[in-house]
């Protein structure tokens, strides 16, 4: 097990060779020269790769490339990696705040250690898992997923994680079990917001139990090769890339299985704006704006263009199955 303790004082103990950011981006580096046929063999060994971690200055900067390291298919894509700088200072984590900026100014006060997420209702299996236990629970591995808000904006991260099917499998639910309950940490000595009116706490999601069984669904831990920061919701949250991002729960300490279709947490908030489903789809727009394009950030600037959203946020080939024959107009 590998202790990582980062200049930004996170330290929990990452059983995955969460590897630094600094090898992080050599290992990008280095996969774009070999892309490029730039990088001899010389550079494949590990004193070249700490060579080009010497020399790559910023995260985020580096094309992403084909043959990432994840084994799941739709888990890697050709685009540009979001700054992590902006990836980890425009978030939405009500519980710190309703600015964008908030987060990253108040979530310092979040107490991430210890940590347990207790697994309960409709299993064979309920207990409660520490973070360690859950750390050793499977193999993680390093997925780059686009995350696109029901606001119109989108980002590129790379998160490291395994599939939440490996801990649904481990605790094997019933028979009876349809739903998957995903209840977030609610504590208003640490979370400033948490006792302002503007959601009900805690913070609340919910998934059919095949979309929570879907590869694609990652449980997450890090991102950018490091421990996820409290800003984006450490020290484990739920990654699902073809949803908009707040079906993404964040400091989850609760993972319930039930018959019932779970509300949700922006449903009971505005039922005709946020409904169960969620799913990234360009041709159902909110009752107040159209979802039809968005902005990614870190490419903001006057002639930047919006983007297409895609259907499923580009991941239909992986998840259209579990929705066919859905009217998706009626189950938005
Ligand atoms: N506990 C909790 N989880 C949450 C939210 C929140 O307010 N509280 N916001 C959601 C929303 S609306 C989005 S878009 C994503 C944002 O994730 P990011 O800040 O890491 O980009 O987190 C989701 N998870
Ligand atoms: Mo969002």
């Amino acid at each position: 097990m590998l202790i990582k303790t980062s200049s930004r004082g996170f330290d929990h103990p990452v059983p995955s060779e969460i590897t630094s950011r600094e090898t992080y981006q050599g290992r990008r580096e280095l996969l774009r020269l070999m892309a490029t046929g730039a990088a001899g063999a010389a550079l494949a060994g590990w004193a070249g790769r700490q060579a080009l971690a010497q020399t790559v200055p910023k995260p985020g900067k580096l094309a992403t490339l084909a043959g990432g390291k994840s084994a799941v298919a739709g888990a890697v894509t050709m685009e540009k990696i979001t700054d992590y700088k902006d990836a980890t200072s425009y978030n939405n984590f009500y519980e710190f705040g309703t600015d964008k900026s908030d987060p990253a100014k108040n979530a310092g006060t979040l107490v991430t250690k210890p940590w347990s997420v207790a697994v309960e209702g409709l299993v064979k299996q309920p207990r409660s898992y520490t973070l360690e236990e859950l750390l050793k629970l499977s193999p993680q591995e390093e997925r780059i997923y686009r995350l696109r808000c029901v606001e119109g904006w989108s980002m590129v991260i790379p998160w490291v994680g395994y599939s939440l099917s490996e801990l649904i499998k481990k605790v094997e639910p019933l028979g009876s079990a349809k739903f998957v309950e995903f209840i977030t940490q609610a504590d208003p000595k640490t979370m400033p917001f948490v006792g302002s009116r503007v959601l009900e706490w805690p913070y609340v999601e919910g998934l059919r139990m095949d979309e929570a069984m879907h590869p694609l669904a990652l449980l997450s831990f890090g991102m950018y090769g490091e421990v996820l920061p409290n800003q984006s919701g450490a020290p484990v949250r739920m990654v699902l890339p073809w949803k908009y991002g707040f079906k993404s729960g964040k400091s989850i300490v609760k993972i319930r299985f039930t018959d019932k279709e779970p509300r949700t947490a922006w449903n009971k908030a505005a039922a005709s704006e946020y409904g169960f489903y969620s799913n990234v789809n360009p041709q159902v727009d909110h009752p107040r704006w159209s979802q039809a394009t968005e902005r990614r950030i870190g490419e903001d600037g006057l002639f930047a263009k919006r983007r297409k959203t895609l259907m499923f946020n580009g991941y239909e080939a992986q998840v259209g199955q579990l929705y066919a024959g859905m009217d998706l107009k009626k189950f938005f």
